[in-house]
């Protein structure tokens, strides 16, 4: 008892003391915000949250490779297939609902209406790029080399049709809803859109593809590989064991930086909080429309997910969250699923306890292509820029947003505002101005952290339903193991 104490002791205690840093975090922020820091300044002073990014971007390739290889590899094929349709059935479910719900909620609490008259684009010699092109080229581009990449080169054909009708001021007249008031909102377009290309060209490095390799191409490499050496039997133990221990390893450098994440979390925050924009100057429809994504992701994150998690595993979903706080706030801290990666196995598979074979396979893929918050968060961006465009969108229509925020959340990486990227293949495949991404920025960064908490939600009770669904194989495999071991 004394050490369950401990135990339990050490892991709330340490939850607490990360939302204490949350919160000393907020505080700080808030506090320096009327020195009216520099960007530089800001750069500087959020330095250590930047260093827990890195420390943890830096297992994160490792990480799946080792993880991948040893979980697959320690499956017969048999079990690993059907362990893998498992998880793809989840992911696929679980996003469907994920958009379902954003769209409900968006059009039921309609952000985007009041612009009484339709918003007046000085000059909009933007042809919108046809629908059936951005959406075949995703379909092209869906596998490596690397589909962020192409999205990337979608968003930058955009961006250079609007660089090259320079200096577009859109200007949007439209009642400010919570003060009633006519409000104008005119932007320079080419300019915000640059620092959007910056932000997105700085963020893009860190999904891992910085050497050139994308997660998602080195998931699909992982798991044949591991396939491979699983069935090569008592010629490929040397490997199997080499990548075993990789895992481990990579797995104690975790639990030294897992006491480091709550001092780069709080400095993560406070960053951000410095740097965002006035609150004031958040317009009335921007406020409703974060609060569509905000009640989406809850009804989502809080009750959807824990319900299906419940009805199959017929266990108290609460009681497994609470075992995911730690990677839920770095979630929070960090807006990467994939830099969270290594503290949502650690939770797993220490508070959890799911077993390893289950993780190590359901979880690097999940990360990678299981976003339900992006998904959901997709389609309410994309409704919401209709309806401001004043534009109805018919039932094919709101089917075609559905089809490309769930192949947009798959494309996107887990990385700061990969959503934020991955958008424009949404609003092309309807003809949206994609220009209108603008309009979301300023609340984008705070959004991008919620929806990342519910993405590793998302996979976190996807690896609960798949070990709870897969026991029988997972208990024939122990036994096999046990009668080797009494054989030998
Ligand atoms: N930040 C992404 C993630 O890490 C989600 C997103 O940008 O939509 O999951």
């Amino acid at each position: 008892t004394r050490d369950s104490a401990k135990a339990f002791l050490r892991r709330n205690l340490f939850v607490l003391f990360t939302i204490g840093a949350v919160a000393l975090g907020i505080i700080l922020g808030f506090a320096l915000r009327p020195h009216n820091l520099s960007l530089r300044e800001i750069k500087y002073f959020a330095f250590p949250g930047e260093l827990l990014m890195r420390m943890l971007q830096m297992l994160v390739l490792p990480l799946i490779v080792s993880s991948l290889v040893t979980g697959i590899s320690s499956l017969d094929s048999k079990a690993s297939g059907k362990m893998g349709a498992r998880a793809v059935v989840y992911y696929m479910v679980t996003t469907l609902i994920a958009v379902f719900i954003g769209i409900v909620m968006v059009v039921i609490i309609r952000p985007g209406r009041g612009s009484r008259d339709s918003p007046v684009v000085t000059s909009k010699n933007i042809e919108p790029v046809q629908a059936t092109d951005a959406f075949l080229d995703l379909i092209r581009n869906m596998f490596p080399p690397n589909l962020v990449e192409a999205c990337f080169k979608q968003y930058k054909t955009v961006y250079k049709k609007i660089v090259r009708t320079r200096n577009v001021t859109v200007s949007l007249n439209f009642t400010d809803l919570l003060n009633g008031t006519e409000s104008h909102l005119s932007v320079n377009l080419s300019k915000v859109l640059h620092t959007v290309q910056e932000t997105t060209e700085e963020t893009v490095p860190v999904s891992g593809s910085s050497n050139g390799v994308n997660a998602l191409g080195l998931v699909v490499f992982s798991m044949c590989f591991g396939l491979v050496i699983g069935n090569m039997k008592q010629q490929g133990q040397a490997l199997r064991d080499f990548f075993d221990c990789l895992n481990e390893a990579i797995m104690r450098l975790v639990a030294i930086i897992i006491w480091y994440a709550p001092v780069g979390i709080m400095f993560l925050i406070a960053g951000k909080i410095v740097e965002m924009k006035d609150l004031a100057e958040v317009g009335g429809q921007l406020g409703m429309y974060t609060m569509s994504v905000i009640v989406g992701l809850l009804i989502h994150g809080l009750f959807v997910l824990p319900l299906l998690y419940f009805l199959v595993t017929r266990k108290n979903p609460y009681s497994f969250i609470s075992g995911l706080l730690q990677a839920l706030i770095t979630a929070l801290g960090t807006s990467s699923s994939s830099a969270t990666l290594p503290i949502t196995f650690r939770c797993l598979e220490e508070n959890n306890h799911v077993d390893k074979r289950v993780t190590r396979f359901v979880l690097p893929v999940g990360a990678t292509i299981n976003m339900d918050g992006t998904a959901l968060y997709e389609a309410v961006a994309a409704i919401f820029i209709a309806q401001v465009n004043d534009v109805d969108l018919n039932f094919g229509q709101i089917l075609t947003i559905s089809i490309t925020a769930t192949a947009a959340s798959i494309g996107a990486a887990g990385i700061p505002q990969a959503g934020l990227v991955t958008m424009v293949i949404v609003l092309t495949s309807v003809g949206l101005p994609t220009e209108d991404i603008t309009l979301i920025i300023a609340v984008d960064w705070f959004l991008d952290r919620l929806r990342t908490t519910t993405n590793v939600l998302g996979d976190s009770l996807g690896a609960g339903i798949v070990e709870h669904l897969s026991r029988s194989e997972l208990q024939n495999q122990d036994a096999e193991l046990g009668d080797s071991v009494i054989e030998e």
